[in-house]
């Protein structure tokens, strides 16, 4: 349990009672009021499988109304809640650390309108991502993010934890492409910040409130995202390098050659590569390298995207920059390669216990973190290996062992954060801080920013009930 594993006291809040069941059945019916831990299993546990809570009540409301009620009422009866997604989360922030009252957005997933003139979606937070993908796909849109959990994460999630995912580097952060949030507060207000135009400067702009504060501040319940056209023509180059320096100037080159059709720019080191061909027994494409890139081009014109990306490729290995590589159109193919990089983290956990850093950080340091905690760590772990949204700067390290050891932990945290905030990067660089990482929020913010999100935080939730030991300390 999560509260045994971590010390953290359970705060102020009401245990749930017979009444309070009485009040949630009337309002969703029995088979939306799911009850007892069993039963509970997967909303206690997260996709980690390394943190767990004790709820005993999973809440199913479908529309913003009942989840109105739903917190109105906790928030009058110091219940404690635990917003709930797709749970794909991978800082803890997505299931109970104690027994709060889970309410999943599962059954909010109708698609509102699409906008076909302006490409803009109205939809509800329970969309599953790749499920609202195809759904635009068939007006020649698609959702600007891409992540490996698209199968079961929730839009409403990917706003929460303002998900980064592997074509930010073309489309942006969510900051940029949604243009209308609803969320409700915890008094059961409902904020309507719904909007469909690309420009509005009114007043403050509250949507960003809700976007990366990981349920803390409101549920959120309707999205409206400013979706780009669909392109034509998708290629993926898979390529095999000698030195992570290769690496960045392979990147520069791709940005400057490759210009605007580059959709994504991804890295695996040779100790990811072996854990998911290992762990998974999918096989590369390409000899053993120790780096690896996906570089992705996406466009309106084949014939046009493919000869710049051949010509790319040419150049590259002629300069030695890239020791081999491999271009693939075919979609099957693409998802051949795509599921080296998007499986690693399903292959680490069959290592064991994963423990997981998601870094940003200035280029030139990039790999030397890697470098440095595989000898900190030395024989203390099975695995030490990196990998990520190179062209983010933001790397995903991740260490495993058999089974979870306190030891292991304590030697790379407050390490590898320190580390970090030597170069100036940051701590969290997509997944945000949930339970997990919420006391090392210092490491990447000023003292001034920490105490000003806590009087939002004051302002929005008087009663702390949304999200309660999660993002920020206490
Ligand atoms: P959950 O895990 O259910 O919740 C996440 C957080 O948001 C929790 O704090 C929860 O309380 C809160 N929350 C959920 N829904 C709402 C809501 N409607 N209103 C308010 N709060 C809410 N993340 C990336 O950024 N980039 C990646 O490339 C990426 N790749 C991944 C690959 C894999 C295989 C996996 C398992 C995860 C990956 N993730 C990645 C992490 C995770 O998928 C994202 O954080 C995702 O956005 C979570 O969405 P979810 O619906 O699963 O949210
Ligand atoms: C990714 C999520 C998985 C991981 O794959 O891009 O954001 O292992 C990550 O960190
Ligand atoms: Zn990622």
């Amino acid at each position: 349990l999560t509260s045994k594993r971590y010390n953290v006291q359970r705060g102020k809040f009401s245990a749930v009672s017979e009444h309070d069941l009485k009040f949630f059945q009337e309002l969703l019916g029995s088979h939306r009021t799911v009850l007892g831990e069993e039963e509970l299993e997967g909303h206690n546990t997260d996709w980690l499988r390394t943190v767990r809570g004790a709820s005993s009540v999973l809440l199913k409301p479908k529309t913003t109304e009942e989840v109105s009620a739903i917190l109105s009422y906790c928030d009058q009866h110091q219940l404690a809640v635990c917003p709930q997604g797709g749970n794909t989360g991978l800082v803890g922030g997505s299931v109970p650390v104690f027994d709060e009252v889970i309410v999943s957005t599962a059954l909010m997933n109708q698609v509102e309108s699409v906008d076909t003139w302006s490409g803009v979606v109205t939809c509800q937070a329970g969309c599953v991502l790749e499920a609202l993908d195809q759904h635009v796909a068939q007006y020649g849109l698609m959702i600007p993010l891409d992540l490996g959990a698209k199968g079961s994460c929730h839009i409403g999630g990917n706003v929460s934890t303002n998900a980064g995912g592997l074509r930010l580097l073309r489309y942006g952060s969510l900051h940029g492409s949604v243009l209308g949030v609803e969320a409700v507060l915890a008094s059961g207000e409902v904020v309507d910040c719904m909007s469909a135009m690309k420009k509005d400067n009114t007043g403050y702009d509250l949507k960003h409130l809700f976007i990366g504060s990981e349920g803390t501040l409101g549920l959120v319940t309707k999205v409206a995202i400013n979706c780009p056209p669909r392109p034509a023509a998708v290629s993926l180059a898979f390529l095999g390098l000698q030195s992570f320096d290769n690496v960045l100037k392979t990147f520069k080159a791709a940005k400057d050659q490759l210009g605007e059709i580059l959709s994504s720019c991804e890295f695996i080191d040779q100790s990811s590569m072996e854990c998911v061909e290992g762990n998974l027994k999918i096989k590369s494409p390409l000899d053993e390298y120790p780096y690896y890139m996906l570089l992705e081009t996406s466009g309106s014109n084949g014939d046009h995207d493919e000869e710049k990306l051949n010509n790319f490729l040419e150049s590259t290995l002629g300069s030695g920059l890239v020791s081999d590589g491999t271009v693939a159109t075919e979609p099957s193919k693409m998802a051949n390669i795509w599921a080296l990089r998007e499986r690693i983290a399903e292959a680490l956990i069959l290592d064991g216990y994963t423990y997981k850093y998601d870094i940003s950080l200035p280029l030139p340091h990039f790999y030397k973190l890697v470098e440095d905690m595989r000898e900190h760590l030395g024989s203390n772990v099975v695995r030490c290996c990196g990998y990520g949204h190179v062209g983010d700067g933001n790397l995903h390290l991740n260490f495993t062992s058999r089974q979870y050891e306190k030891e292991i932990l304590e030697r790379i945290e407050p390490a590898v954060y320190e580390w970090t905030s030597q170069v100036n990067g940051s701590i969290s660089a997509e997944h945000g801080l949930g339970f997990k990482k919420r006391n090392y929020i210092h490491y990447s913010k000023s003292l001034g920013a920490i105490n000003l999100m806590k009087q939002m935080k004051k302002l929005m939730d008087p009663n702390g009930i949304l999200n309660p030991y999660k993002v920020l300390p206490d």
